[in-house]
């Protein structure tokens, strides 16, 4: 059986991938921070299932603290360590650049460390990120796109990515970045922009809420699904060498688009009016204002476009997507609609 370690298994990525290594007979162990209140909604059902449970195990640690690291590697002795725990939230790094600085790139080297000294072999997955090109300087980006990050987040990963690949170069372990581009899922959490649009739509839907507001409707992004993108994760420490994978559909959509698909899928078509931070979308028919712009919600620095050319990872891992963009988005309406009731 083999053993895998997971940092940031509560989050979106973490549960998926914890399902996906459990379902290929692995034992998994997930490391989760104290919280006042629990906050484990994501990875519930593998703690209670019998087919499960007694092979996933969660750990106290942080990623801010060395030895809980440290004595969690130790204890488990992982074949394969996933790093996907961080202060993942591009616009809330703005708002805290230390300590997202000391989680998303020193967090990483904390890590790297506890696995040197005590299971060198082990095989480790680095969470990077499609914002490492940033102000990117071509469209589509591939492995050999100059990074150009835009936000605290992006530096952190941007530093965390070197730090796998010096790892890699200077004591030949097996560290192995994922540029993953946005992937998203009804587990997303609620203030990415994707899931904040579902989860409106459903409310509004459901007689809840009038309207959502949101920030730069122009920026476009490549949104997969998230399940898609941890077999991905688990292909690239399966593979015969540590290298690193630019992960993404290949197709790019503006914030515009996504809420005009999401809101199609109740039935209310958009019209747009006005411009910038005056612009609303109103209910075709109804006039009723559904979508508003908040400069608040802008970023000091944007990245503008993304789109994946990952040919590389198709050719090497043999990865292809399976679930296009309106798939993705009618799977989270119809999620979100499950969920919110009718009051
Ligand atoms: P997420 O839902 O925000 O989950 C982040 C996870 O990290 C949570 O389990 C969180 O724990 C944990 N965490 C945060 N700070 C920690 C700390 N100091 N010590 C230990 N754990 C900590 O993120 P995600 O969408 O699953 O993404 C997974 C990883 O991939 C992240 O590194 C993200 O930056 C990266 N990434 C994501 C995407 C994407 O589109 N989703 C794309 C590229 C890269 P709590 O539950 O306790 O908060
Ligand atoms: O959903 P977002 O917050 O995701 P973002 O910034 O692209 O970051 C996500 O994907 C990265 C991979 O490229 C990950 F590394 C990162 O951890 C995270 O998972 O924002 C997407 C776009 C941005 O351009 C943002 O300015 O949507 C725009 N946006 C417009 N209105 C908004 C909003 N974003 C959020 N979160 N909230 C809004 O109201």
């Amino acid at each position: 059986m083999r053993t895998a370690l997971i940092t940031g298994v509560t989050g979106q990525d973490g549960s998926y991938l914890a399902e996906l290594l459990l379902a290929k007979g692995y034992q998994v162990h997930g490391v989760v921070r104290r919280a006042s209140t629990f906050n484990r909604g994501r990875i519930d059902h593998l703690r209670a299932d019998p087919a499960t449970r007694d092979r996933f195990f969660l750990h106290y640690g942080d990623l801010g603290d060395p030895e809980s690291l440290t004595s969690v590697v130790d204890a488990v002795r992982p074949q394969e360590v996933y790093n996907l725990a961080a202060q993942s939230h591009v616009g809330i790094s703005f708002t805290m650049p230390t300590y997202t600085g000391d989680v998303t790139a020193i967090g990483t080297v904390r890590l790297l460390e506890a696995v040197r000294r005590k299971v060198p072999e082990a095989r480790l997955y680095q969470a990077s990120s499609s914002e490492l090109f940033g102000k990117a300087e071509e469209t589509p980006q591939n492995e050999r796109t100059p990074f150009h990050p835009r936000s605290p987040y992006a530096v952190a990963k941007l530093y965390s990515f070197w730090a796998a690949v010096n790892f890699r170069e200077a004591y030949g372990m097996f560290a192995a970045n994922g540029i993953l581009f946005n992937h998203e899922s009804p587990r997303r959490g609620e203030n990415f922009v994707t899931r904040k649009i579902t989860r409106a739509v459903a409310e509004i839907t459901r007689g809840q809420r009038e309207r959502v507001t949101l920030g730069n409707l122009e920026a476009r992004r490549d949104w997969g699904y998230a399940g898609d993108f941890v077999d991905a994760m688990w292909r690239i420490l399966a593979a015969e060498k540590p290298d690193d994978f630019v992960i993404g559909t290949g197709e790019t959509h503006s914030v515009r688009e996504l809420c005009e698909a999401a809101f199609a899928e109740v039935g209310i078509e958009l019209e747009w009016e006005g411009g910038g931070g005056a612009e609303v979308g109103r209910e075709r028919g109804a006039g009723t204002v559904r979508v508003a712009v908040d400069p608040k919600y802008y970023r000091p620095a944007e990245v503008d476009e993304l789109q994946a050319d990952a040919a590389k990872a198709r050719r090497v891992l043999g990865w292809t997507p399976t679930v296009a963009f309106p798939e993705l988005v009618r799977m989270m309406v119809r999620s979100d609609l499950a969920e919110v009731k009718r009051p």
